[in-house]
């Protein structure tokens, strides 16, 4: 076959919602987008885990100490499954370690911003993981199988994720004054941080327009952002917190509900490094890799012993 006709294959997959799968032919841009778009994933799931981590030792009860401990184990589980399905485009774990610890590789914007009272747990599953939903169950049906197969799994988990922290928000809100202070306060400081996890608008978002071509994204960040706060908006009027937005208005023509103007300069200065937590997730993940090094060093020199055993076995039963 030609690359032309490799290339109407390809097309014709994609057209046809037929998977793509890590021994097809694809063109050198898609495997890119790919390796992007999956490791900054993974690396947003393990670096998501050191926001909520902080409150483990602090959980006020038994019982929400251990789901908070399922939860964060479930993000670290989201993260492997994710560098697994970018590896099956060539890229090593090792390298895609390196590109986040030399700050070549972005994670989400949201998980530079400080957890400073208990109620932040309930806004993180309530908000961040819901954010994440309304984000990955499209990508179910993403046109890279490996990526596709990874978020069925872990939409199924993020659901659960949600509900907690929802239920802490709910708990909080039907609690003293005190507690509905926290919840209330909680919801101010991580809404438009949750709303600003969708991107950049659509037209300011260099990668979606190729990416909808491909049935990467199958919705723009702009729809799913509108998505997120119509289901959201009615979730707070429920347990009776009010969104921190004085332009949120629904609208009868579109259906949807308006909302106010995003700050897009807080979300590229976070990106770019200077969020309030940017250096303290990065030297925190840099740490972790150091102090596992001895844990590969063992893993490795383990392996090596086992298939030296396996060749002289093979050797002994030859002669
Ligand atoms: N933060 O052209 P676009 C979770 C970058 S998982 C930082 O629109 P694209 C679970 C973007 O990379 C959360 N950077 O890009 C959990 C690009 O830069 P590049 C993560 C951002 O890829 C919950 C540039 O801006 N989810 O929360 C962000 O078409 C609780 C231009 O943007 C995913 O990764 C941002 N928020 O659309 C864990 C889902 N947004 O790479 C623990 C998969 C954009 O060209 C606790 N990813 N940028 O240098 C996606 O769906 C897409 O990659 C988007 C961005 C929608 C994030």
């Amino acid at each position: 076959m030609t690359v032309h006709s490799f290339q109407q294959h390809f097309d014709e997959k994609i057209d046809n919602d037929v998977a793509i799968e890590p021994r097809d032919w694809m063109p050198d841009d898609y495997r890119k987008t790919l390796i992007r778009q999956i490791s900054q994933h993974a690396h947003s799931e393990i670096v998501g885990m050191l926001p909520e981590g902080n409150w483990i030792t602090r959980a006020p009860s038994l019982r929400r100490k251990a789901v908070l401990l399922a939860k964060v184990q479930d993000e670290g589980g989201h993260g492997l499954y994710l560098y697994s399905a970018a590896e099956t485009l060539g890229i090593t774990r090792d390298e895609m370690y390196d590109q986040l610890h030399t700050g070549k590789a972005k994670y989400s914007s949201i998980f530079n911003y400080p957890t400073l009272t208990w109620a932040d747990m309930g806004a993180i599953g309530w908000l961040v993981d819901g954010a994440a939903i309304m984000n990955q169950v499209p990508l179910c049906r993403t046109s890279y199988g490996p990526y596709a197969r990874a978020m069925v799994r872990v939409c199924k988990e993020e659901s659960f994720h949600q509900r907690q922290g929802y239920e802490i928000m709910m708990a909080l809100a039907n609690g003293t004054d005190v507690q509905k202070k926290l919840a209330q306060d909680a919801l101010n400081r991580w809404w438009w941080p949750s709303i600003m996890m969708f991107g950049p608008p659509d037209d300011n978002s260099p990668n979606t327009a190729q990416s909808m071509r491909w049935r990467i994204k199958r919705f723009t960040n702009d729809e799913l952002r509108q998505k997120f706060i119509d289901v959201t908006v009615e979730q707070a009027k429920l347990i009776g917190l009010t969104i921190p937005d004085p332009d949120l208005k629904w609208n009868e023509e579109r259906g949807h509900y308006d909302y106010g103007t995003i700050d897009w300069n807080e979300f590229w200065d976070v990106v770019k490094g200077n969020g309030p937590c940017n250096k303290e997730r990065l030297e925190t993940r840099k740490k972790a890799w150091e102090e596992g090094a001895w844990v590969r060093d063992a893993a490795l020199a383990y392996s090596k012993k086992r298939k030296a055993r396996k060749e002289n076995k093979k050797d002994n039963l030859a002669a």
